[in-house]
């Protein structure tokens, strides 16, 4: 498939890209900054808020799938966050179905229900219960592509990403690890499954301490290899633990984030 990867240049982009290559895509990227050393490929440095600057992109390739992981990784206001997560989704969505373009992969996050209280293994039917203005963006972004589904029969899938990083780091990611291999592993199956409509999975590893049900990716055909298990023997417990295992959402959700939606200041 030829697919335009948004946020190519970020740390989730830059895994994916090459691992879509590696998987026999050809991959398109796109970001704000222009490539890193060692890319190759197309690529475009362009604002994904810009929709006329995302459409010129769809009149210059023939894409067939978009994976949209650009956007702001971490709390902010209202505003911005519903900037950088909806207006570039919808930005993207309006270009896709002006040309035909009939899936997209889209990096959400778990802090889209990041306060819901830890207890039982959260399934994907959960309510929506975000932990930050981020999260609220989350829900709203992932609302619209199950209107663009509904609409314009375009396939979306919306991956709750938990801890994306090299090894997990502290006690919640041997919960909310997704390994590089099988962050791949994920964005191939959510590409390549048959007819998914608007899907939701969760973005983490086959951890031993899960806290997000597999079972909506495994049906899409994300097989995930790696346990985050494997690290615990290395993780130095920390005294924040208890607080960040209150909720999924973890430090999102334990205090701090607390401000007004709108900034009046100006
Ligand atoms: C996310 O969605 C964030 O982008 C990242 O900064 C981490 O907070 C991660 O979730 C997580 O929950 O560990």
């Amino acid at each position: 498939m030829k697919v335009l990867v948004t946020g190519a240049a970020g740390s989730i982009g830059q895994v994916v890209t090459v691992g879509l290559a590696d998987r026999g895509h050809t991959v398109v990227g796109l970001d704000l900054v222009p490539q890193p050393d060692g890319g190759d490929g197309p690529w475009y440095t362009v604002d994904a808020t810009d929709a006329d600057a995302v459409a010129a992109v769809f009149e210059e390739e023939t894409l067939d799938a978009v994976v949209h992981l650009a956007g702001h990784p971490d709390e902010g206001s209202l505003p911005d966050s519903l900037t950088s997560h909806v207006v570039t989704t919808a930005a993207l969505l309006d270009a896709m179905v002006e040309h035909d373009v009939r899936r997209i992969v889209y990096a959400s996050s778990n802090h889209a229900v990041g306060r819901t209280p830890r207890s039982d293994l959260v399934g994907v039917d959960v309510r929506p219960r975000p932990d930050t203005f981020y999260g609220v963006a989350k829900v709203a972004a992932e609302a619209v592509l199950s209107l663009y589904a509904d609409r314009h029969d375009v396939d979306a899938v919306a991956c709750r990403i938990g801890s994306f990083l090299d090894r997990p780091e502290t006690v919640r990611h041997l919960s909310t690890w997704l390994s590089h291999d099988d962050c791949v592993r994920m964005v191939d199956a959510a590409l390549t499954a048959t007819a998914p409509g608007f899907a939701v999975l969760y973005g983490i590893s086959a951890n031993t301490r899960a806290w997000w049900d597999l079972e909506a990716g495994r049906a899409l055909g994300y097989e995930p290899q790696d346990d985050a298990e494997a690290f615990a023997d290395a993780i130095v417990p920390r005294p924040e633990d208890d607080a960040e295992g209150a909720h999924v959402g973890g430090p999102f959700a334990t205090g701090g984030f607390e401000r007004p939606a709108l900034d009046r200041s100006s």
